[in-house]
């Protein structure tokens, strides 16, 4: 196994966004089939405040690595950013990472973006036996990207690597039983999470929805840095 990318010329989908989205559902189902340690849509509630935190921290890095402290990454940035880190990725996966996690492609990942990126990355890498400590050298940042791929794999009931509205429902509806109102709360929830409104939640919009939950938008600085 290894790099099953070939040169897939398919005609109408160039989108490096589908073969993203393929790896990433591959990647959580695999996860899946190692099991859950969320036992509740409360419990994911809980751990708001730590990821909120976790991905405070986060601008730290951030800020190390925007190294024209223009607000963004761009490319040369992101791939300086991976040398460090010491995340091995070919140019196409650092340009397909680039292009996915740019939603407002303004050819700049912003912090909150930046964050969704990492946890991809965390996601989609996984350690190698012989550094299986920490993938990229943040152990607790890492361990809140952990809590959110457990959190997606809880949600996502049938383990096919989406959370689909009924799964929405069910997760909430196993915890607050018999409460009219948690319907009405998951369906919103849901809606917030379903960015292309296709009907399914994918790993990556599900981690957008998150750092607008936890608070984490671009609302500290906010010059555009045309560049
Ligand atoms: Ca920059
Ligand atoms: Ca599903
Ligand atoms: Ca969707």
């Amino acid at each position: 196994m290894g790099g099953v990318l070939g040169k897939s010329e398919s005609p109408r989908h160039s989108v490096p966004e589908a073969k993203l989205e393929a790896k990433m559902v591959e990647a959580v189902r695999k996860r899946a089939s190692e099991g859950c340690a969320m036992k509740s849509f409360n419990s994911i509630i809980l751990k708001f405040p730590k990821i909120d935190e976790s991905f405070r921290n986060c601008k730290t890095i951030f800020k190390q690595f925007d190294e024209d402290a223009n607000g963004a990454i761009d490319h040369e940035e992101l791939k300086h950013c991976f040398n460090k880190l010491e995340v091995s990725c070919t140019e196409e996966e650092i340009d397909d990472l680039f292009e996915a996690c740019d939603i407002n492609e303004t050819m700049g990942i912003k912090f909150n973006e930046f964050i969704v990126l990492l946890c991809l990355v965390y996601l989609l890498k996984v350690p190698e036996p012989t550094h299986a400590k920490s993938r990229m050298g943040f152990p607790h940042i890492e361990s809140t990207f952990e809590t959110l791929v457990d959190a997606f794999v809880f949600l996502d009931k049938n383990k096919d690597g989406y959370v689909s509205k009924r799964e929405m429902i069910e997760a909430i509806n196993e915890t607050t039983s018999g409460e009219r109102s948690s319907g009405r709360i998951a369906m919103k929830r849901f809606e917030e999470m379903d960015w292309d409104r296709n009907g399914t939640v994918t790993f990556k919009e599900f981690l957008f929805a998150f750092t607008t939950w936890v608070g984490i938008d671009d609302n500290e600085e906010d010059e555009d840095g045309d560049e």
